[in-house]
């Protein structure tokens, strides 16, 4: 029985029930916000012009598969100093990334009560509703989401899998496959930039690893630049691939104690580096705070593939790469219990790897 609940992801601590963000702010015209989502505290983060040259490097993967040097160097120097870079010619299919979006905005459109049978249940991260919130006092951000683990296969949960629109399940099957070659190939360019003699040493943690897809959706808030769309956090896995869904921008990352935010291209995926690579790579690449803000008068929707290592793997800084440098973090047991103790926290910065830190 506990073997089954662990094998599903379905004890990972969950989130509590709170308001669906989507139907209050379809109910709430004239701006009257439940205090809860007010956050103050990000009144007066610096934000750079979105129209500054100061953006995230933008990486041609299918020069990085053609083993172009000056390509490799770029993406070894995107992972260095800014954690962040867009992808661009990476050989998921237009018609594979269309059809994702197309799939995703239909069911975000569903009647609330259609929606809700996809619930997270108590405990489980699974399921549509909200994440990370742990506490009645708790700010909140304003987002619904979807959450599934993909990969592995065992950790599914088809209960919370759309049937609406018909084809989701698979779309969404094809989507993660796309995107999941995609890191892998990711991972090896940066083995091979860490100077890893071989790509093994980091590959082997992702055998069977783990892949989970988070679909947001961000209403508009006639009060937005009062409320957040998501907290600033770095991401608890190895790799995200993000894909902007419509032509609404709300990603932001922090650069030098600025927010920059990132403009997508079109077709491209925002990648960023999460904890575990900042771990094994013992810091030489950076996982990087980011949030999302809110548009007032369109909603935004976004999808995050979260791709990490097997859960019974053992995360420390890669034995070969400290033979002249000082380790700098300590090393988790299993990733699962790292995995754990996130989804058991409320987003909060970099603050869970923090304790990581040497
Ligand atoms: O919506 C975005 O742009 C950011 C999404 C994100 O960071 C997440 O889902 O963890």
């Amino acid at each position: 029985m506990e073997e089954s609940k662990i094998m599903r992801g379905d004890d990972f601590g969950g989130s509590l029930p709170v308001a669906n963000v989507q139907a209050l702010a379809a109910n709430n015209s004239l701006g009257n916000i439940p205090l809860r989502y007010i956050r103050p505290e990000y009144e007066h983060d610096v934000v750079v012009d979105e129209d500054s040259d100061h953006q995230i490097p933008v990486i041609d993967m299918s020069k990085l598969v053609g083993a172009h040097e000056d390509e490799l160097a770029k993406l070894h120097s995107a992972c260095k100093y800014w954690g962040f870079f867009q992808l661009i010619n990476h050989g998921v299919g237009e018609q594979v990334t269309d059809k994702m979006k197309q799939d995703i905005e239909e069911f975000f459109k569903l009647p609330l009560e259609e929606k809700i049978s996809y619930a997270q249940l108590p405990n489980s991260v699974q399921g549509y509703g909200q994440a990370f919130v742990h506490s009645e006092e708790q700010k909140l951000d304003w987002n619904d989401m979807l959450f599934l683990i993909i990969q592995p296969i065992y950790h599914r949960n088809l209960r919370f899998w759309p049937t609406t629109p018909s084809s989701f399940r698979e779309t969404l099957e094809q989507y993660s496959s796309g995107v999941q070659a995609v890191s892998k190939t990711l991972l090896r360019m940066m083995a091979k930039n860490l100077g890893l003699i071989s790509d093994d040493n980091l590959l082997s943690m992702f055998k069977d690893g783990g892949q989970g897809i988070r679909m947001n959706y961000y209403p508009p808030c006639v009060q937005a630049n009062k409320v957040i769309g998501l907290t600033p956090h770095s991401d608890a896995n190895a790799l995200t691939l993000l894909l902007q869904v419509n032509q609404v921008q709300g990603l932001q990352i922090k650069n030098d104690g600025k927010w920059i935010p990132v403009k997508p291209l079109p077709g491209a995926f925002t990648v960023n580096i999460g904890d575990i690579i900042e771990v094994a790579g013992n810091g030489e690449y950076k996982s990087i705070e980011h949030r999302a803000i809110v548009n007032p008068e369109k909603e935004r929707l976004s999808i995050a593939a979260f791709h990490s290592p097997n859960y019974k793997a053992m995360i420390g800084p890669l034995p070969e790469l400290l033979k002249n440098h000082i380790v700098g973090y300590k090393t988790m047991k299993t990733y699962e219990e790292y995995l754990r103790k996130s989804a058991r926290s409320k987003l909060d910065g970099k603050n869970e790897l923090e304790g990581f830190k040497l």
